[in-house]
């Protein structure tokens, strides 16, 4: 039986949740990047086999970088474009060198993944991650103020919206904004809002099908070097999977991803498949994208959702939610037998439990909370192949 192979993501040296604990929960390989080196900036094949070495030391490999970003002048085709795209190439050769195999990246313009409250608790006393529509809505209209956000609500939202914002403390307020401002992954500096308005500003003549085209001559670029040195490139969805703050977003669809798939055809322009990302909208059929999509799943994030009629969504337990995790991994474990390969997946984002409650853990990282994740699913798996004697 063909099992899928068991990494977490680790943000580095700093990390509170060290190489050992991710070993201790069963991990063979480590998931990571370089989030010192500014974006756009090349990795040089020291600080890669640098940080190689920690995870080769600690017992485990080395395979995947989440992420290798996507610098803001290529989302735009503005400004010094064509000289991140050739660093970008540089990279990923670098990449190669030191043995690598996927990168995953992302298309989300200026943002990355947001939520309006990364402590909500949930009825058993553990904390998770939230999104809640007419918090969102708030934050835009009457935080961020951006300009002219009220077009893109119906006056029913902005209602909503408004009650919402009337009924909370300034406590609420000031955390709800530092929330949405949370700067990218691995980084500690939060946007400021001046910072982000200048930056939508700067989209404002980019549509969905103008970023789209900006995607595509990324990946016409950097995907024929990626094939040549053995590299999967690995589009992570867009979380959530809609437009937000009036910027287009183009991973967030089953389509989009065929229409990516298609702009470039090769066995280097692959996905990352989170179920938690594109399962945060009701019409991704996620066990038939596996089907459709397969040969083209590089990298796996399993997560879970549980989403209302508003828009509201949390993180739900692994294995409860809406996502029909045992129709996932069944579709997986099949894939993997299909292609006779292991594909590299992480249980994305965990509860904050136990002693997690303690420490301060990137929103959504938390030891305890990805343990249990995984070793739910570890064990749907072995349950899985077993039943159906893969
Ligand atoms: C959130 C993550 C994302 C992801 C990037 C990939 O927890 O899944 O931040 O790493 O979007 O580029």
């Amino acid at each position: 039986m063909i099992t899928m192979e068991q990494t977490m993501r680790w943000y580095g040296p700093q990390d509170v949740v060290t190489l050992s604990d991710i070993r201790q929960a069963g991990c063979t390989g480590v998931v990571t990047a370089l989030h010192h080196i500014p974006v756009g900036e090349t990795w040089s094949v020291d600080e890669i086999n640098k940080r190689k070495k920690m995870i080769t030391d600690a017992g485990m490999t080395w395979t995947v970088i989440e992420s290798l970003p996507v610098h803001e002048d290529i989302k735009r085709q503005k400004g010094e474009y064509k000289k991140w795209i050739e660093n970008y190439k540089t990279s990923i050769r670098h990449v190669a060198a030191c043995g690598l195999k996927v990168i995953t990246y992302n298309f989300m313009p200026v943002l990355d993944w947001l939520r309006t409250d990364v402590s909500y608790t949930l009825p058993v006393g553990s904390k998770a991650l939230y999104f809640n529509r007419a918090a969102f809505v708030a934050f835009d209209l009457f935080l961020l103020k951006r300009p002219d956000a009220e077009k893109d609500y119906t006056p029913e939202e902005t209602a909503k919206a408004k009650s919402f914002f009337d009924s909370a403390t300034e406590q609420e307020k000031k955390y709800l904004f530092s929330n949405c401002l949370l700067g990218l992954p691995g980084s500690d500096e939060s946007f400021t809002p001046q910072q982000v308005l200048r930056e939508l500003k700067e989209y404002d003549h980019i549509d969905a099908a103008k970023l789209k085209q900006h995607l595509f001559y990324f990946l016409q670029e950097v995907i024929p070097v990626a094939e040549s040195v053995g590299i999967k490139m690995a589009i992570h969805p867009d979380d959530p999977p809609y437009p937000m703050l009036g910027l287009p977003r183009v991973v967030s669809t089953e389509q989009d991803a065929q229409e990516l798939l298609k702009a470039v055809p090769s066995p280097a322009n692959g996905l990352c498949f989170c179920t938690g990302s594109y399962g945060a909208r009701a019409d991704n059929d996620l066990a038939g994208m596996i089907q459709r999509l397969g040969d083209h799943i590089h990298f796996l994030h399993l997560r879970n959702t549980k989403r209302d009629a508003e828009g509201n969504f949390f993180e739900a337990d692994h294995l409860g939610g809406d996502a029909d995790m045992t129709a996932i991994v069944k579709e997986i474990l099949l894939l993997m037998k299909r292609r006779q390969a292991s594909l590299p997946m992480r249980p994305d984002h965990g509860h904050q439990m136990l002693d997690d409650l303690n420490k301060k853990t990137y929103p959504g990282y938390s030891a305890i909370g990805r343990l249990k994740g995984l070793a739910e699913l570890r064990g749907l798996e072995l349950g899985i192949g077993r039943m159906l004697n893969l």
